[in-house]
């Protein structure tokens, strides 16, 4: 029974965490963290293999609720590789490299599956925390800041992030770069970006941006792994995220997110900085309320994770901050649902920053809970 519900859990990791999600454009089709790409691979069949029309040719085509997939036999048979091909030789790859590549990808399964199952929309703070802030991941977190204090700290010097941030993120992420992902990155991207329509296009990009990467980093195209959504290494960075934000932290002559922490802390440390984290600044808020509280005061979309309402205006609705804050800053309110309780807060300027890495209210939550918890145990333990 306990076993059961173990795996449940894990499952339900995968779908949340979206690694370097940081990066994904939108949260509720987020990449597996933490260990469920491996859960995945190993699930049997998809419901989209089962439900495969009879072969016509070498095409094959499935009825989704959105449109008819054609499928072929291999990557350059596609329409859009036709045009991915001649974009990319534009850009100086020869026909006879884009060919080879594309071939050499293969359709995933498993990962069509994984990423129609959205798990943030259906989980409660209550449950989402519950998978995130347990002991051993905050344990875990303790020995990953002791491990590597002297990096932690000079990233914070060079970055103003502070180490407990960083950790809770590769915690989140990663589990401390225990779970990285198993699927070939250009299967990943290759299989999003032809078969999956609703967000082709995003990843025939990163696809594109992991072309460049292999040429510049010079590394086979095959070699990499990462999540089923394309995420690689310690913080789970996407192809145009390790493109823009990764840097060589150890200055050995290469930016080494895959096994090299001192690049990985850097990197996160990097990406946080350049999305404008302030140094020394509350992330949350506690809050007094009104008596009644309007519907649209609480975002639904992506787009509303944007602070656009003032802490005054805020006390002009009688949202006040506990914390002391310049009324001037902006800040959104938080409902969170823990079981029966609803719990609210004002989510600051440095906690929409964390929601640039995995755009969800709930992940950026965890990350600062976690961070919290971490901080606290690490405290206790010197
Ligand atoms: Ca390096």
């Amino acid at each position: 029974m306990r076993k059961q519900k173990l795996f449940a859990t894990s499952l339900i990791a995968m779908g949340l965490a979206l690694g370097g999600c940081s990066f994904q454009p939108d949260a509720e089709s987020s990449a597996g963290v933490e260990g469920t790409q491996q859960k995945s691979a190993q699930e049997s069949q998809s419901p989209q293999a089962k439900n495969q029309a009879p072969k016509q040719g070498s095409q094959t085509s499935t009825k989704t609720e959105e449109e008819t997939v054609v499928r072929y036999d291999s990557y350059p048979e596609y329409p859009d590789a036709q045009l991915f091909i001649q974009e990319m030789m534009e850009e100086g790859f020869s026909e006879q490299y884009l060919t080879s590549v594309l071939s050499e990808a293969k359709r995933q399964e498993s990962i069509l599956k994984a990423i129609s199952r959205p798990a943030e929309g259906r989980l409660t703070w209550g449950k989402y925390r519950k998978i995130f802030i347990e002991p051993k991941r905050i344990s875990q977190g303790v020995k990953f800041w002791q491990e590597n204090k002297t990096v932690l700290e000079r990233a914070e010097q060079v970055y103003g992030v502070p180490p407990e941030i960083i950790v809770a993120i590769i915690g989140v992420e990663t589990r401390y770069g225990r779970i990285t992902g198993s699927y070939r990155v250009l299967d990943a991207l290759a299989t999003l970006g032809f078969d999956y329509p609703r967000r082709s296009k995003f990843f025939r990009g990163q696809l594109k941006e992991y072309l460049r990467l292999v040429k510049e980093e010079q590394v086979d195209v095959t070699s990499l792994k990462g999540s089923y959504a394309g995420a690689m290494g310690y913080g789970q960075f996407i192809p145009s995220s390790y493109r823009n934000y990764a840097v060589d932290f150890d200055q050995d002559g290469k930016r080494d997110i895959w096994n090299n922490k001192t690049d990985a802390i850097g990197s996160v440390a990097n990406y946080f900085a350049v999305h404008g984290w302030k140094t020394g600044e509350p992330v949350i808020s506690a809050v007094s309320l009104p008596a009644t509280l309007k519907d649209d005061w609480f975002g639904k979309g992506r787009k509303d994770l944007i602070p656009k309402v003032t802490i005054g205006e805020w006390q002009g609705r009688g949202v006040k901050s506990k914390l002391d804050l310049a009324p001037e800053g902006k800040a959104t309110l938080l409902r969170l649902e823990i079981e029966e309780d609803l719990q609210y807060w004002l989510g600051l300027h440095n906690f929409y920053v964390i929601t640039r890495y995995n755009h969800s209210n709930l992940y950026a939550m965890a990350v600062y809970r976690l961070s919290e918890e971490i901080k606290r145990a690490y405290s206790t333990a010197q």
